[in-house]
């Protein structure tokens, strides 16, 4: 689709849009829950920094608690736009879909957010919010808040859906460790 029809759609499709914006992902949400939810900050058991590079992440790895919710403060200390995103492989390879898409209609330019264009409608059923719970966009220097509740065991990692990102290694493994009865002791 060129840019200027792209536009057209987007405006002549801006009430869809706001009715797309509560179940696009219905998809994701339902793999989703495989990973766990979006959590309360007051029930986080500790917070994990975690600063995004060009393109890796510091840490490579987390390990979590299975149940545990955990706030993750995410630092862009790259020099391009970063992605975190908790979830299964499958969800992480949806989403590069329509993150390639944003990529393609100049949303995401290399260092850059076009925020305006992230609240319209594509035009086909398709917007390019970027609003999902667990996932956080940044550009360079930016930093945001993330909590999480995670799932029981699962094959959960954390990503960056930018096209060619996950690709060159932009993932980290969510490791699940020990029983959940040490939670008694600091909640
Ligand atoms: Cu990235």
């Amino acid at each position: 689709m060129s840019v200027s029809k792209f536009v057209v759609a987007a405006l002549a499709m801006s009430v869809s849009a706001a009715a797309f914006a509560g179940g696009a992902h219905g998809d994701g949400h339902g793999q989703g829950a495989k990973s766990g939810e979006a959590g309360k900050a007051s029930e986080a058991s500790r917070t994990i920094t975690v600063e995004m590079y060009d393109n890796y992440y510091e840490p490579e790895s987390i390990a979590v608690e299975p149940g545990e919710t955990v706030r993750f403060v995410v630092e862009n200390k790259g020099s391009l736009v970063h992605e975190f995103n908790i979830g299964t492989p499958a969800t992480h390879e949806g989403h590069q879909k329509e993150m390639m898409k944003m990529v393609e209609h100049g949303v995401i330019q290399g260092g850059k957010l076009n925020r305006e264009m992230m609240s319209m409608d594509m035009g086909d059923g398709q917007s390019m919010k970027h609003d999902d719970p667990n996932s956080i966009l940044l550009e360079p220097g930016k930093s945001e808040e993330l909590v999480w509740k995670f799932s029981d065991k699962a094959d959960i990692e954390f990503a960056c859906n930018v096209p060619g990102h996950y690709q060159s290694g932009m993932y980290g493994e969510v490791i699940f460790e020990g029983p959940v009865d040490s939670k008694a002791d600091t909640q």
